[in-house]
């Protein structure tokens, strides 16, 4: 009697230890952009997988390197741009996608499923595509501020004295820079980038702040009224005030992908790689990435979510540019080595 009761008594501990360990993951740590997803999504997973996200925000993407190069560890899932895809790869930070466990992997647009950062998305999924451009208020102007002139000619640019703002982000700045000045986004010639530099230093008494994450606020309150920003956050910022309005510059302008990818970290462990690829398959769920896309006001990449979106959004020239202004695109590209030489002339700009 006594021996059945001991042999119970360890059967049920051993129970009780194995569902124990198999109570799978609980939390998520995602490393992201300001404002770029739907909070509601975030209970909505919670509540279907009782996983928990949690949030850390970067401004840049080579904040996002640095970080992860200085050795944070525990991001499980980072959302770095096309370019910054490709340095990471490079440095192989980001797992390997095992496409059979992303159930939602089709619903994706063939456009995106093949970029050159990442062939056949190995170890990447897009998430939002976007453009760079002008923000501005119609009170100041009769006609939309079609060229970069408005920010990078110091003679139109004091009309703006102390109320432009640019992005905190060295590659999106040069690049508009060198866009306007005729030269490729993702130049590695020291006298092009130069001149670039030179080009911002001589606008920047003009400039109040540069920003990344709350820049969309201040032109809210009209402490900033002509400025360098990403679409979907100026168009935001519309449904606010209906005289902020969102340009793609005659020059041109920086279009990018930015990109859901599983850290190299969170592969080693199996709990924190099923979240990650469960939340990777939640957000390329129709509805999901739907909710979304109406909530962030960039373009998706998922083709099945289109008849969720809002018809506004998907007519809309600025968010789904027409062929003719797709032209004037381009992306930053990888530079190689010639990164240090942006830093240098970026940390120029920034001390003077
Ligand atoms: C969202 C920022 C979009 C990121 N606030 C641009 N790569």
């Amino acid at each position: 009697m006594k021996k059945s009761l001991l042999a119970m008594f360890i059967l049920l501990i051993v129970i009780g230890l194995t569902s124990c360990g198999s109570s799978g993951p609980e939390e998520l740590h995602v490393y992201t952009w300001s404002e770029y997803i739907d909070p509601e999504i975030y209970e909505l997973f919670e509540e279907e997988t009782g996983i928990q996200v949690v949030e850390d925000i970067f401004g840049s993407n080579e904040d996002l390197l640095a970080k992860l190069q200085g050795g944070a560890t525990g991001y499980d899932v980072i959302v770095p741009s096309d370019y910054m895809v490709d340095i990471m790869n490079e440095l192989d930070m980001l797992a390997e996608l095992d496409h059979s466990r992303l159930e939602n992997i089709g619903n994706l647009d063939p456009t995106f499923t093949n970029p050159p950062f990442d062939p056949n998305m190995g170890h990447c999924l897009p998430y939002f595509w976007g453009t760079t451009g002008i923000g501005f208020n119609w009170n100041d102007w009769d006609e939309a501020p079609n060229s970069w002139a408005y920010l990078f000619d110091p003679e139109l640019a004091q009309n703006f004295d102390g109320q432009i703002s640019l992005l905190d982000d060295m590659r999106e700045v040069f690049g508009a820079a060198l866009i306007y000045l005729g030269y490729s986004p993702g130049t590695t010639n020291e006298a092009e980038l130069a001149e670039a530099r030179d080009l911002v230093i001589a606008i920047k008494p003009y400039v109040a702040t540069f920003e990344s994450d709350t820049y969309e606020d201040l032109m809210l309150t009209g402490e900033t009224a002509l400025i360098q920003g990403w679409s979907g956050d100026i168009f935001v910022t519309q449904g606010e005030d209906e005289n902020i309005d969102y340009i793609i510059p005659k020059e041109g302008a920086v279009m990018w992908v930015d990109n859901l990818c599983i850290t190299k970290d969170a592969a080693e462990d199996e709990d924190r790689l099923e979240a990650a690829y469960l939340w990777l398959d939640f957000l390329n769920r129709p509805d999901i990435a739907a909710i979304n896309t109406n909530w962030v006001w960039y373009a998706s990449p998922n083709e099945a979510a289109e008849p969720g979106i809002l018809e506004e959004i998907l007519t809309y020239p600025a968010i789904y540019p027409d062929e003719e202004t797709f032209a004037r695109l381009q992306y930053l590209g990888t530079v190689g080595d010639a990164t240090e030489m942006y830093s240098r002339m970026w940390t120029e700009i920034k001390s003077e």
